[in-house]
């Protein structure tokens, strides 16, 4: 069993044209673990930690309403402990998850 946590989730380019991004973070099998309204070069603390076992998948989804939602990516991360960065690119969208696994 490993413990992942999730520390900050950062903006650098929001994929909406307007103003704030409504991002939020899927785990697999956690359902939405983070919710939030992001700008453009920001950082965000996302502070989530949970256990899981061999692999768990990473979801990050722009919200929009009444459109339909943006997926701008699906990662695994895999139970290697260290510190690392997930990057997603998508619709011209860019962001940085920073996580932990021990
Ligand atoms: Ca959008
Ligand atoms: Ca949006």
């Amino acid at each position: 069993m490993a413990k992942l946590y999730l520390d900050s989730l950062t903006c650098v380019t929001t994929e909406d044209w307007t103003d704030t991004d409504e991002p939020k973070i899927v785990l697999e099998g956690k359902g939405t673990v983070w919710r939030g309204k992001v700008l453009d070069g920001q950082t965000y603390s996302v502070d989530y930690a949970c256990s899981f076992t061999g692999r768990i998948g990473v979801i990050l989804i722009e919200v929009d309403d009444p459109d339909p939602d943006d997926v701008l990516g699906y990662k695994r991360i895999t139970d290697t402990p260290g510190t690392r960065t997930l990057h997603f690119n998508a619709s011209g969208a860019e962001y940085v998850l920073t996580y932990a696994v021990e």
